[in-house]
């Protein structure tokens, strides 16, 4: 059977990638003989654009994968399918698992998938017509099949290895500099109120362990198989938390030395990592650590993330890192319910104190089920306003920032942001490249985000350049 997967991936202000599940879904179809492809969609398409993708491949199946920023895209690129072909189609990921309800009503879906995709599709595509198959939710005329939930796939070292082949794994290198991100593992057994960790568990309650992950030798052997496939010069591990067994990351940072000298970067947490973990990150050549300090203020972050470190420990991380020499980078968000300018400032104020190589600020999305969602709508804070990517704009209203304060206070960030990067340079450039970017910000004020995202892949290839990496 032909079945063609398209990936909704349209002004994300990401560096175009892999989409890991679609990768695990297309190697177990692959292992079974069936004929697997994907249309990454980056750019907004035409109805005709969307219909010559299904002209030409003529599938027997079609599925779309639904974050909740791209989900009005599934919507309606399936309704101009629908409409043209009677092809059967099919919407699976964190949206259609977080509001099935929703998403099974879009007219162009015959079916939804909640929660893993792997063996629900396998069965699916072994029967077009079977309407029993766990995971999967049938609509049949007026009526909708329920299946229920399945166990979550124990043991990920059983799984193939995602078929990254069926993207355009050249041009993604290209993009992003040489760097590939892999998974080592699915899940995170914490509870941050605004991630959709707790709201996936909550949903798959019961099913089996949450967090798993695959053994180092399972990894390393994907990792030797990818670079004997793809000029890759930088590895990116995509998991939410590296680390989170320290027993898994020592042994992984033992092993991967031995076969390696790929430069590495992966997620952790401040207050997880201690001296011996980050020593031996260094010594298996993990040059960068992104850690998430989202707000500056303790209690914003303690009370309402639901993010138990403290600034101190957050510091502690940064420092020890860098004295190591790993880079850093932060992830931070503004525009949270109950925060106010002052807690912005602090914000920027611990950044400065930490310094990070690099800084990533986005605006709080409320995704579905997550606790600050429910919070955001019980308190009246939720707008009409809809975004594609949590980068690009706020969609509350807050009675604690306007939203002229809120984007002054986000450019005064991006400028430091930029300052930062700047200093990655080499030393005769500072002085021009900040003057410049100064300009740029007070020339163009909020709507240099705006330009800086849509002109981004050009700025980091030329900063990747200039800071003489990847
Ligand atoms: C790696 C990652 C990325 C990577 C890779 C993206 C990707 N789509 O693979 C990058 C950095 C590019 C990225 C970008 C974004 N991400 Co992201 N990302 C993740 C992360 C950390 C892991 C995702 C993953 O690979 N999981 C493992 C794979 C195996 O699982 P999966 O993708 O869910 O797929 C399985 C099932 O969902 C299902 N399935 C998925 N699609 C389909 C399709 C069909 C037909 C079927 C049958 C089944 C099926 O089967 C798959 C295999 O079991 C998650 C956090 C998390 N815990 O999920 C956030 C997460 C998915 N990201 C999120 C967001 C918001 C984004 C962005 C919108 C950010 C932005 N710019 O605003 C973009 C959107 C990109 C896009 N177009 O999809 C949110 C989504 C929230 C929501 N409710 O939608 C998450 C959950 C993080 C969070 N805030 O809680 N992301
Ligand atoms: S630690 Fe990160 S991935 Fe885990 S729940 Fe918190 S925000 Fe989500």
């Amino acid at each position: 059977m032909k079945i063609h997967f398209i990936y909704s991936d349209v002004n994300t202000y990401f560096y175009p990638g892999v989409h890991h599940g679609l990768a695990s879904i297309s190697s177990v179809l692959k292992s079974r003989g069936h004929l697997v492809s994907v249309h990454h969609v980056k750019k907004e398409p035409s109805r005709n654009q969307i219909l010559n993708i299904i002209q030409k491949e003529r599938p027997d199946l079609i599925g779309f994968s639904s974050v909740t920023n791209q989900v009005g895209y599934v919507e309606l690129w399936s309704r101009w399918i629908k409409k043209e072909f009677s092809i059967p189609i099919i919407c699976g990921g964190i949206h259609a698992t977080l509001r099935p309800e929703e998403v099974i009503l879009f007219d162009g879906l015959d079916m939804i998938c909640r929660g893993e995709g792997e063996y629900p599709m396998l069965e699916l595509v072994d029967d077009l017509e079977r309407t029993d198959i766990k995971n999967l939710w049938f609509k049949r005329g007026r009526d909708i099949i329920k299946n229920p939930l399945r166990p979550l796939i124990s043991s990920l070292d059983d799984l193939p290895y995602p078929d990254y082949d069926f993207f355009d794994c050249k041009q993604i290198l290209k993009d992003r500099g040489g760097d590939f991100a892999i998974l080592a593992s699915r899940g995170c057994p914490f509870s941050c109120s605004y991630c959709c960790n707790r709201a996936l568990r909550r949903v798959q309650e019961g099913k089996g362990k949450y967090f798993r992950i695959r053994s180092v030798d399972n990894v390393l052997h994907e990792i030797e198989l990818l670079r004997s496939k793809y000029p890759i010069r930088h590895l990116s591990f995509a998991d939410d938390v590296f680390g989170l067994s320290k027993d898994w990351a020592l042994e992984f940072c033992e092993k991967y030395p031995r076969k390696f000298d790929l430069e590495f970067e992966c997620n952790a947490r401040a207050e997880m990592v201690d001296k011996e973990l980050l020593e031996s990150l260094r010594s298996a050549n993990c040059t960068q650590i992104n850690f998430g300090i989202e707000s500056g203020n303790e209690w914003l972050r303690k009370e309402v993330l639901k993010r138990s470190m403290s600034n101190e420990q957050i510091i502690s991380a940064f420092d020890t890192a860098h004295k190591l020499g790993i880079k850093t980078l932060s992830y931070n968000m503004i525009g949270l319910p109950y925060e106010t300018p002052e807690m912005i400032e602090e914000t920027i104020s611990l950044n400065k104190r930490v310094a990070p190589d690099r800084i990533a600020i986005s605006f709080f999305y409320p995704y579905p089920l997550t606790e600050l969602y429910e919070i955001s709508k019980k308190e009246g804070f939720l707008s009409e306003r809809h975004s594609t990517s949590f980068f690009s704009e706020s969609v509350l209203e807050l009675p604690t920032t306007t939203r002229k304060e809120l984007y002054k206070l986000y450019t005064k960030f991006y400028g430091y942001a930029i300052e930062r990067r700047i200093e990655s340079f080499p030393p005769f450039l500072h002085l021009p490249l900040k003057i410049m970017s100064f300009a740029l910000i007070r020339l163009l004020g909020k709507r240099v985000i705006e330009v800086l995202m849509k002109t981004y892949l050009r700025f980091f290839r030329l900063f990747s350049f200039l800071e003489g990496e990847r």
